[in-house]
């Protein structure tokens, strides 16, 4: 657990810093009951994320792979944000030019408020058509769909494109994918103008997002990085709180006079 002189040391370095970044990953919406990726309880539903969250094998099996991400939005939309999303608006609140990339689909920043933020792997809620890209409603086909992801099979037919009659994906970043439109350009600006860089609940293992704290720190940034346990990020931060974020971060800013 992180030591008072620690909590400390970094709530000097966020009061002192005007040009505060942050990057998030899972572990910010674990305290929100959304499973993690990596780790301890982080395979969803017995499936293992990483075999599922790529272009392959949605082409394989699309109604299956669509099945699975129905059951993940029917889980996610029942989950709410949590003490360390909201203290991630209240920090936005305090520092201009702050911004937020968030590896997470979930959407839970949006939610709490946050506004100046860039969703890096998409959102799991904004379906649309492999074809004519026509965007479709992820959250209302998910509160329709009565499919069992254990057993797809049993209603054969996915969810098609309102429009054009193509197969509906959900809109997230798979493996091999780009990134959206600019957002890791977005990210990468703030990242290098960034005074205080804090890393929150990812293993950062994911590229590109896992490059963001190498660039804050050869700009001259620091690297504050909270996570429950050690993880990537350990050899690029200047010091790492360990804990809870949904406890860590809002103690983190009210010792640093914010919110
Ligand atoms: C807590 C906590 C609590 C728990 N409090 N903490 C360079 C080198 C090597 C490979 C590559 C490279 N560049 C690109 C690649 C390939 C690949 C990649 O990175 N592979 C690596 C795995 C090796 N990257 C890509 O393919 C990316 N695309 C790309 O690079 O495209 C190039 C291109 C350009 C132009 C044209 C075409 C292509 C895309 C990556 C997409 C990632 N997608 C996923 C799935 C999204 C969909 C879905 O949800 O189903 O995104 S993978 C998954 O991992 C998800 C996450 O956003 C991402 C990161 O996971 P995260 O957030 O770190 O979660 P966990 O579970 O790993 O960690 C949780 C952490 O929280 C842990 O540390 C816990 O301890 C902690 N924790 N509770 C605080 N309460
Ligand atoms: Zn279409």
């Amino acid at each position: 657990m992180t030591t008072k002189r620690e909590l400390d040391r970094a709530a000097d370095w966020l009061a002192q810093a005007q040009q505060v970044v942050a990057l998030t990953g899972a572990g910010i919406s674990a305290e929100s009951g959304v499973p993690t990726f990596r780790g301890p309880g982080g395979l969803w539903r017995r499936r293992d994320p990483m075999t599922l969250a790529t272009p392959e094998a949605f082409a394989a099996d699309p109604r299956g792979t669509q099945a699975w991400y129905r059951w993940r939005q029917q889980l996610v939309a029942q989950c709410t944000p949590n003490p360390a999303h909201h203290a991630l608006v209240r920090l936005e609140q305090a520092r201009p030019g702050f911004v937020l990339a968030t590896q997470n689909v979930d959407g839970l920043h949006r939610v709490a408020g946050s506004e100046a933020l860039i969703e890096l792997h998409g959102n799991l809620f904004a379906d649309r058509c492999v074809a004519c890209h026509a965007p479709h409603d992820g959250r209302a086909l998910a509160a329709a769909s009565e499919v069992d992801p254990e057993d797809p099979g049993a209603d054969p037919e996915p969810d098609r494109c309102t429009a054009c009659g193509d197969l509906l994906r959900p809109g997230v970043v798979w493996f091999g994918e780009a990134l959206p439109d600019g957002a890791i350009e977005r990210a990468a600006e703030a990242a290098e103008r960034a005074e205080l860089l804090l890393v929150i609940g990812t293993s950062g293992v994911v590229y590109p997002a896992a490059g963001l704290a190498a660039l804050t720190k050869r700009a001259g940034g620091r690297v504050l990085v909270l996570n429950l346990e050690a993880s990537a990020h350990d050899d690029v931060a200047d010091l790492t709180l360990l804990g809870p974020a949904g406890k860590v971060l809002p103690a983190l800013l009210a010792h640093a006079g914010i919110g």
